[in-house]
């Protein structure tokens, strides 16, 4: 089955054996009758499994042909997940430039329980090797990064793991399995934040894993039931909604990016615009190589690295909506040193590029003549 056909139908063969409802019914409930001890129909409790979810599950699995999906209450249960597969005393690699929560969780959770992170420029690969010994567990990639827009040669890595024997995790929320499939090219654990685009309404928050691993994923589904940030069977028929348009809006999404990517790189008052489908993006051959389009998210730095005219533009905007999130049908913007990327200190944010003029777009799929009016009109000219 193509990407196009899987979104819509990957892994939902009979979702309604009682009455061939197309959609799968949202089973609304904690527990299931036993007719003696054990004696159930596949179902013993929703923490531990629920037909909605299981659904779900497996169209997540489908999407990023993966052979395992599991579903969490939020992008972030789903990284804390894979982080409990790890020991006091062992060693992940992760990007230096990433999700301010996944930051916060690497370092003011899991720090505490002596799990120790080297935060890394990854852009070239050659560089994890010298963090690698033989407590590295893990590298955590994100790919593009959030909000920079790094891209990770995300086969060079799986190489490097594969070699050091060390689990490779990607989260491949930004690009979505439409643009990119992660294990595919030899990765071992994808993880999204379904609140994004796999979700696209901008209703539900959620977290995905997906992996080929039996092993593995025995593993993880042991954590998701024992830890338990599962997520409700409503949310679950959501995301299950959203994903059967996933690549239409998808396609959307990038050639409305495309466009304001080329309308922002012409503008006199922004000085720097990242977006991997520009050519003068320094990791643009890589993207190519590995996405199959460069998607619709967006970071720009006013001229003059201006904190007073990012705040004035982005309060300035009518259709983006200043807000947490992306990846959903209508456009936002953020400003990620005082939003979605406040809990990493400024000297570090700082390293990476977030500086304080740092405007992040999720570009959404409106007409996209509305969406640059609206930019002409905040930035002005
Ligand atoms: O918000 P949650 O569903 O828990 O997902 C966390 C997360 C993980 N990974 C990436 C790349 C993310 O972007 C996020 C969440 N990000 C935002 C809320 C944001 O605006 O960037």
């Amino acid at each position: 089955m193509k990407f196009n056909t899987k979104a819509i139908h990957g892994g939902q063969h009979d979702v309604d054996p009682a009455y061939g409802s197309v959609m799968p019914p949202i089973y609304q409930t904690s527990t299931y009758s036993q007719s003696t001890p054990g004696g159930h129909k596949g179902f013993e409790y929703s923490r531990s499994g629920n037909p909605t979810r299981a659904a779900l599950e497996r169209a997540f699995a489908s999407i990023e042909n993966a052979k395992y999906g599991l579903a969490f209450g939020s992008g972030l249960a789903a990284i804390d997940a894979v982080i409990k597969l790890l020991k006091p005393g062992d060693e992940v690699i992760s990007t230096n430039d990433l999700y301010g929560g996944t930051y916060r969780l690497f370092t003011k959770i899991f720090e505490q329980f002596g799990v120790k992170f080297h935060f890394i420029g990854m852009e070239n690969a050659e560089n994890i090797e010298q963090f690698v010994t033989a407590k590295t567990k893990l590298i955590w990639v994100e790919t593009p990064t959030n909000p920079m827009m790094n891209i990770i040669d995300i086969r060079a890595c799986a190489e490097i793991a594969k070699k050091h024997g060390i689990i490779l995790a990607v989260d491949n929320t930004f690009a979505t399995p439409y643009l990119q499939r992660p294990l595919d090219l030899g990765a071992d654990i994808v993880m999204h934040s379904a609140t994004k685009y796999l979700g696209g309404h901008s209703d539900v928050v959620m977290g995905a894993l997906m992996l080929n691993d039996e092993s593995l994923a025995d593993k993880l589904y042991f954590i998701q039931n024992a830890s338990g940030a599962v997520c409700g069977p409503q949310d679950s028929f959501l995301v299950l909604r959203g994903l059967k348009t996933l690549h239409v809006r998808m396609q959307r999404h990038c050639e409305n990016g495309k466009h304001i990517a080329a309308y922002l790189s012409k503008h006199p008052k922004i000085e720097q615009v990242y977006w991997p489908g520009l050519e003068e993006h320094p990791n643009h051959e890589v993207a190519k190589a590995q996405m199959n389009d460069f998607g619709g998210m967006i970071s720009f730095v006013t001229i003059g690295n201006n904190y007073d005219e990012a705040i004035r533009i982005v309060e300035n905007l009518k259709i983006f909506t200043l807000a947490e999130s992306l990846g959903g049908v209508e456009s936002l913007a953020g400003h990620p040193a005082s939003m979605t990327h406040a809990s990493i200190p400024k000297e570090e944010r700082e390293k990476t590029g977030v500086v304080d003029a740092l405007i992040r777009l999720s570009v959404g799929i409106e007409d996209v003549d509305d969406l640059i009016a609206d930019l002409e009109q905040a930035i002005g000219n």
